[in-house]
């Protein structure tokens, strides 16, 4: 099949990642792939090869998509559509002017709040211009569109956590609100009894003296990603991409979710916790919640030092429940397989096309 992706880039590199990581899947399962999106400089520092056959990547702000020899797609998928408003370039319009008829996928954010269940693969329609619209929910039950993990790299789930090293190398990835400095400080405390904690800072420019047992990390491209996170044993991530990758990672496991003005993240980082930490011990139960409320700078009065000291004992408990996470996700639903399978019910015409 031939498909188009609409990315549209609002911040950060959430947007431009997971719908790199789409685009990917999509043509390693054989299917050609225009990403049409609005920011180059994020995807050449997340895809600087360029390497895959079959995916190419489209600048929608050099070229007017009337002007640009697309090929008409069979298959339009639009992750994070809601947010299209917010955006200048609005080259999803010219697209659905271009490419009417053709079943257009809007892949909304990742939640595991209930009312996703109900929302998913519902439909609307532009008043005014005809427009059909499906609502495609990723999500962690069977009654969701699932999670992309057809694209995790098998030989990191053959490799069981390093029993011999020493210590413990922590990998954060976080948003500029998050207590960064107190972890630091609360790990160089530790260290100068036992020197065991290595910290890797990734995406952040804090200002790091000699006696932190930190180090930024370079950026490096996603390609990359899951081998990173794999050499941390506990992973301190954001948004939603890297989110889902430490859980595919089977690693213990701290969120910071995306903030939103309304304070709507609170009730979905609560929603997935709820779901997340299903039985754990209550004790090991309370102290991740503290942790994640502080990191998230929901329980503003914690003094997160003293709650991630708090954290430690339990982190073995933590690994034995991220394996087992890890295992409920990869024989869960894939998104890519979910995507695929609803747009052969749209239209079995395609199935006479050539290359399918
Ligand atoms: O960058 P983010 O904060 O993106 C956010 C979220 O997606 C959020 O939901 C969305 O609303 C907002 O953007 C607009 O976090 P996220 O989702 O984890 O995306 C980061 C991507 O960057 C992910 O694909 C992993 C990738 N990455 C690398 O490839 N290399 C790196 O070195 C690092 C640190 C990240």
């Amino acid at each position: 099949m031939h498909i188009g992706i609409v990315c549209k880039v609002i911040d950060n590199f959430g947007d431009a990642g997971f719908s790199l990581r789409l685009a990917k899947a999509l043509a390693s399962n054989g299917h050609s792939v225009d990403l049409f999106h609005d920011h180059s400089a994020t995807f050449s520092a997340l895809y600087p090869t360029h390497d895959i056959d079959r995916l190419t990547l489209i600048d929608a702000t050099q070229a007017a998509i009337e002007d640009t020899a697309v090929r008409a797609p069979d298959l339009i998928l639009e992750p994070f559509g809601t947010s299209s408003e917010q955006t200048r370039f609005r080259f999803d319009v010219a697209l659905k002017r271009n490419c009417p008829g053709v079943p257009w996928l809007l892949i909304d954010y990742l939640s595991s709040e209930k009312w996703v269940e109900s929302f998913h693969l519902s439909t609307s329609v532009d008043p005014g211009t005809g427009h059909m619209t499906t609502f495609f929910y990723p999500g962690f039950t069977e009654k969701t569109g699932g999670l992309i993990h057809c694209d995790y790299p098998r030989h990191l789930l053959d490799c069981p956590p390093q029993a011999k090293k020493t210590g413990l190398d922590i990998f954060i990835f976080a948003y500029s609100n998050a207590p960064v400095r107190e972890l630091v400080y609360a790990c160089n405390s530790t260290n100068e009894r036992e020197h065991t904690i290595r910290i890797g800072l990734a995406g952040n420019g804090m200002a790091l003296k000699a006696q932190d047992c930190a180090k930024l990390l370079p950026f490096v491209p996603q390609s990359q990603f899951d081998e990173l996170l794999a050499q941390h044993d506990v992973l301190f991530v954001r948004g939603e991409d890297s989110f889902v990758r430490a859980q595919l990672a089977g690693k213990p496991l701290i969120w910071q979710i995306y903030p939103t003005e309304d304070n709507a993240h609170a009730e979905k980082l609560t929603c997935f916790y709820e779901l997340y930490a299903e039985g754990l011990d209550a004790d090991c139960k309370v102290a991740l919640w503290n942790c994640w409320l502080a990191w998230n700078g929901i329980d503003t009065e914690a003094d997160f030092g003293e709650i991630w000291i708090a954290l430690l004992p339990h982190l073995p408990e933590l690994q034995t429940h991220a394996m087992g996470w890890q295992t409920r996700l990869l024989n869960g639903r894939e998104l890519v397989k979910e995507v695929l399978t609803w747009c052969r019910l749209q239209t079995p015409t395609l199935l006479e096309k050539p290359d399918l």
